[in-house]
């Protein structure tokens, strides 16, 4: 075998992978979905909203989000509603909120843990004994896009 054909079909190979790869991209593309939330209970606040995507029990509420999405209410006021888009790989999902009423990028909350600002769930989820679970936050996102409607409150 000369060199000159081996590395030819060392470049076909490279050239194979490439497409291969190329493929699965689109692939992936086709397979993000589209999450449409609008945020209720904030048309006369200032500053920002945080969004932050969970997609396991185990990661809920905790600091290892999927995704973190920082909402200026300003930029996205529609009315009443605060609305925003989150692109995420299809799948089952589970969104918490709050709005950072004193501006310091963070949620605060009391010494048991309880949020000392208002927050919203995906679903609406409310607390019944303890915190809401993520079962009753979940929600599947699919070739469609899906609405999430939440209403921001105090706990
Ligand atoms: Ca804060």
């Amino acid at each position: 075998m000369s060199t000159k054909s081996h590395s030819m079909r060392t470049m076909r190979a490279l050239q194979y992978l490439l497409l291969l790869f190329v493929c699965q991209a689109t692939l992936a593309d086709e397979l993000t979905g589209i999450v449409m939330v609008e945020i209720s209970g904030l048309k006369d606040a200032t500053g920002n909203v945080y969004i932050a995507v969970y997609d396991s029990d185990a990661t809920w509420l905790g600091d290892e989000a999927v995704m973190n999405k920082k909402v200026v209410i300003a930029e996205s006021l529609d009315g009443e509603l605060v609305r925003t888009e989150l692109q995420v790989p299809l799948g089952s999902y589970a969104l918490s909120a709050f709005y950072d009423k004193d501006n310091d990028g963070e949620m605060d909350t009391s010494f048991i843990g309880m949020p000392k600002e208002p927050i919203a769930l995906s679903n609406n989820a409310v607390a019944k004994f303890g915190p809401p679970s993520f079962d009753d936050a979940v929600f599947s996102v699919g070739a469609e896009p899906v609405i999430q409607r939440m209403l921001m409150r105090d706990m």
